[in-house]
């Protein structure tokens, strides 16, 4: 556990789908329809519910589709977490077209989204690392100095918590996070 400002970050092997957090956030895309990895867990294990305010999303919010780096909520379901907030992280593409700005903002607007809604805890996957082929070692770096950095400016959150799915991705977020605590490092430079 490290503490940033008021909020306990962590970081653990698991199942994103039976975190206790008050919200738990799915890599979703632009479609909000549901999709595979993350995506297609919540909304397999959370019911049709949650589908349902996505396509309100979409008819009224968002009718072309949620942009990359943005952020939703919808109810949470059948899940043990009372809120989904729904984001979509960039397609790794090389990382020349602004990819690094877009997984920040992925990250930040979740946090911007769960303080407006009193959210105290919250649990993120690895965003845009599975099928959208992020590196990792990157984009850990990337979630952790976001996260970091929002963490100092605000006050309310108290709890972030990093899911990881097999024990390599904590153990590259473990890095990143020594590395992010010792040096700073904001993953944009
Ligand atoms: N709990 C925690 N992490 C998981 C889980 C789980 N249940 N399942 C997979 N992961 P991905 P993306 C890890 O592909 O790269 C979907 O089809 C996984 O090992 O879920 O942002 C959407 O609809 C990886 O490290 O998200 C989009 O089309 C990480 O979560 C697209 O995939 C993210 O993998 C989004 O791709």
């Amino acid at each position: 556990m490290t503490m940033i400002g008021n909020s306990r970050i962590h970081l653990s092997l698991g199942d994103i789908t039976e975190q206790r957090t008050d919200a738990i956030v799915n890599a979703a895309n632009s479609t909000l329809m549901g999709g595979g990895g993350v995506d297609g867990a919540i909304h397999r294990k959370g019911g049709t519910e949650i589908l349902e305010e996505c396509k309100i999303i979409r008819k009224t919010k968002w009718p072309e589709g949620l942009p990359t780096g943005e952020a939703v909520v919808t109810t949470g379901g059948r899940l043990k977490a009372k809120m989904v907030i729904h984001t979509v992280g960039p397609i790794w593409k090389g990382g020349n077209e602004r990819e690094p700005e877009l997984l920040a903002s992925a990250y930040r607007n979740c946090l911007a989204l769960a303080l407006k809604m009193k959210i105290r805890s919250i649990s993120f996957p690895s965003i845009s690392t599975g099928a959208y082929g992020y590196p990792i070692e990157k984009a850990s770096r990337i979630a952790l100095s976001t996260v970091f950095g929002f963490a100092r400016e605000h006050n309310g959150i108290d709890e972030v918590h990093f899911v990881l799915h097999s024990q390599h991705d904590l153990m590259i977020y473990d890095a990143a996070l020594k590395e992010v605590v010792q040096t700073g490092f904001t993953g944009l430079d």
